[in-house]
């Protein structure tokens, strides 16, 4: 599928004082959204929020300084959507990590004003647009994203085939913050996860979440809504979800960041994902002509 040019986008998609799109870095279509509430910015190449800045705050999503804008490369930050693994591929360690939608175009769908004054661009993907030799099912994915009061970002998984296929995946979200070891995320007191910093032993969380070290924690069987305390901002995060049962909170600290190509070294310092997933145990089987929505709405205090 071919990228479609930002022009003809604009052409049939535009609505004024909501949403335009435009060439975004390395020519990407973008599609760029401002209204009363807030601004945001969401990448048509990998169907990615980039950007959601409620106005009068700092930004709430982070983009590495370093990220690449180039088709068919993942861009590093905002919300990347993962699918239909999550992680390394379960048996081919050639694939992409993380699966293969969130390194393709999307399809603009429709564009519309919602609630309060809330702007809703709506995204499709499906195997149609792009195959893997990895995933032979029929699929069809869409993405719809509310910029409102808050930011609500729902992924839409469709099974149009006649057999059921097993996913897993992410809403994998990269928030800005003061400093790492200036921030906590409470909400998983008391939930198993895999360490994967630690040879991926099970663990039951104490309390909340603190930072001094590389951290890549996999929640299981949890729906609790979390929040990123910012003790130097002076502000809170709040990650609610909807049909997830897992959440992913990592920080590469510095050694990973150094390995990274598109991680400044210091930028571990200013982010951390809260990701709304269903990973590792938490997998989903989607019978044919069953749907399944992921959702997380993002919020600020
Ligand atoms: O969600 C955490 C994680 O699975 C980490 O293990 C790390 O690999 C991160 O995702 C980023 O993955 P990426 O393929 O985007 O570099």
């Amino acid at each position: 599928m071919s990228i479609m040019n930002p022009q003809s986008l604009d052409e049939q998609f535009a609505i004024a004082d909501h949403i335009s799109f435009l060439a975004g870095p390395g020519d990407l279509p973008i599609a760029e959204i401002r209204n009363t509430h807030a601004s945001a910015a969401v990448a048509i190449n990998g169907g990615q929020v980039l950007a959601y800045d409620p106005h009068g705050q700092e930004p709430v999503l982070w983009v590495s300084q370093h990220a690449i804008y180039e088709p068919g490369k993942a861009i590093r930050g905002g919300i990347p959507v993962c699918w239909p693994w999550f992680g390394p591929h379960p048996t081919d360690s050639s694939q992409p990590s993380h699966g293969f939608v969130r390194t393709h175009p999307w399809n603009v769908i429709a564009t519309s004003i919602v609630g309060d004054g809330a702007t809703q661009v709506r995204l499709g993907i499906s195997d149609s647009d792009v195959s893997s030799p990895v995933w032979p099912h029929p699929f069809a994915l869409q993405l719809v994203v509310t910029v409102g009061p808050t930011l609500e970002v729902e992924l839409i998984i469709q099974n149009p085939g006649d057999a059921p296929f097993t996913w897993t995946g992410a809403l994998h979200s990269y928030f800005n913050i003061s400093c790492i070891t200036d921030v906590h995320v409470h909400g998983l007191d008391g939930v198993t996860y895999i360490d994967k910093v630690d040879d991926r032993q099970r663990k039951v969380q104490q309390g909340s979440i603190p930072f001094a070290a590389e951290t890549d924690n996999v929640y299981l069987d949890t729906e609790a809504t979390c929040r990123i305390e910012d003790l130097d901002w002076r502000r809170s995060i709040e990650i609610s979800k909807s049909g997830s049962r897992s959440t992913v909170v990592w920080n590469p600290w510095i050694a990973k960041s150094q390995s990274l190509s598109d991680f400044g070294n210091e930028e571990y310092l200013g982010m951390l994902c809260v990701e709304t997933a269903n990973a590792e145990d938490n997998a989903v089987t989607l019978a044919p002509g069953q749907e399944h929505r992921m959702r997380t709405v993002i919020s600020t205090r």
